[in-house]
């Protein structure tokens, strides 16, 4: 199983995404006879792949599978659950259920009504932190959220430096970034920093790019969008409210960027990120990546949605002139943990809810 599960993790989770990550051996008498792992969106399910590999041979095999067979049809692939049946396999080795609803203990009940043995739960702690984006999206709509902010030790965001983190640190972020389907950020650090939001290997910008998405309710960066770097390197999306005066649409209309309109704004006026989340998980995204600045943070956090967060913490004090990471109200998390990268702490926080 712990080869299944890595087979499973060596493929990139935006490959796969908004599909789970997923690896299958197969064993007969003691021998792997054939391997696989999901390898990407709408291609077909590591089952299917182990399975036409082996071949014949298939019949009395154990398979060993990171996640519970798929039983439902009117999707992009066949069931896998009939195609295990099928070759007669004898036993199933699973690590979890699909908490996909339309799965959920169906596809075990299948096999088990079929004759084959099935032994669940090996490794399953595992195997759910492996799909822990994917299950949490398949189950409410929305996608995972994780938010990244880096700090001084006084809790500001803003150095006179450019960089407030040190090499070890950013090189950490790509990482999480290579991990997200989309990255948001408010307007005010679009204003600010001009950032690219991208992910690069080597300097050099990746294939494949996260959906960058602004918060901007009255769509102010209307005049400056079409000259900031997050408008050339990859997916665009601004979230803005009904209040967004329509020359400012009509400016982002021309420029070819692609706005989303909440159907309403919340009680400050904002875009409404529950609305926001919905639209975005309708979309496909599955991990979304909150990268700042503290009024987002702040809101995220108050309104509880964000599901795992990092906070990087460099050796400086910036001062009271310095933006701020959070001016909400006292928040302590539990299940923290703490880690060096170099001289910046990485804390890293579960919030486990829901
Ligand atoms: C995968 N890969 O190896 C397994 C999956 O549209 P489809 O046919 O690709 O089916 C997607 C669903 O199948 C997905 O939501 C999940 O519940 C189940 N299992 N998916 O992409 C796999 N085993
Ligand atoms: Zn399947």
């Amino acid at each position: 199983m712990q080869k299944a599960l890595e087979l499973a993790q060596s493929v990139a989770h935006v490959r796969t995404a908004p599909n789970p990550r997923v690896g299958c051996i197969l064993v007969k008498r003691g021998r792997v006879i054939a391997q696989a792992a999901h390898q990407r969106f709408g291609g077909p399910h590591a089952e299917a792949i182990a399975l036409e590999k082996a071949g014949n041979k298939a019949e009395g095999a154990t398979a060993y599978l990171t996640l519970e067979p798929c039983c439902h049809s009117d999707k992009k692939t066949p069931p896998c659950v009939q195609a295990l049946i099928g070759a007669g396999i004898a036993r199933a080795v699973i690590a979890c259920k699909d908490k996909n609803p339309r799965v959920n203990g169906r596809g075990i009940r299948m096999l088990r009504k079929a004759g084959i043995a099935v032994t669940q739960g090996i490794l399953r702690a595992k195997a759910q932190e492996l799909n822990r984006f994917f299950f949490h999206w398949v189950r409410t709509g929305r996608p995972f959220v994780t938010l990244k902010m880096a700090a001084s030790l006084d809790g500001r965001i803003t150095s006179a430096h450019r960089w407030l983190s040190n090499q070890q640190a950013l090189r950490f972020v790509q990482q999480l970034r290579k991990e997200s389907d989309a990255i948001l950020v408010g307007k005010d650090t679009v204003r600010n920093d001009d950032p690219r939001l991208t992910v690069r290997n080597n300097k050099k910008p990746a294939a494949l790019q996260p959906l960058r998405v602004v918060l901007d309710s009255r769509l102010s960066l209307a005049d400056r969008m079409p000259r900031m770097r997050l408008s050339r390197n990859g997916p665009l999306l601004l979230a803005c409210t009904p209040a967004a005066p329509m020359t400012n649409r009509e400016k982002m209309r021309k420029a070819g960027i692609d706005v989303w309109t909440a159907p309403d704004a919340d009680a400050r006026g904002h875009v409404p990120l529950d609305g926001l989340l919905d639209e975005l998980g309708r979309r496909g995204i599955v991990n979304l990546l909150v990268e700042g600045g503290g009024k987002t943070a702040t809101t995220f956090l108050e309104q509880e949605f964000v599901d795992e967060a990092w906070f990087v913490m460099a050796p400086l004090l910036s001062g009271p002139q310095a933006a701020l990471l959070y001016s909400g109200k006292e928040k302590r998390f539990k299940h923290a943990q703490v880690r060096a990268l170099g001289d910046d702490a990485l804390f890293h926080v579960r919030m486990l809810r829901g």
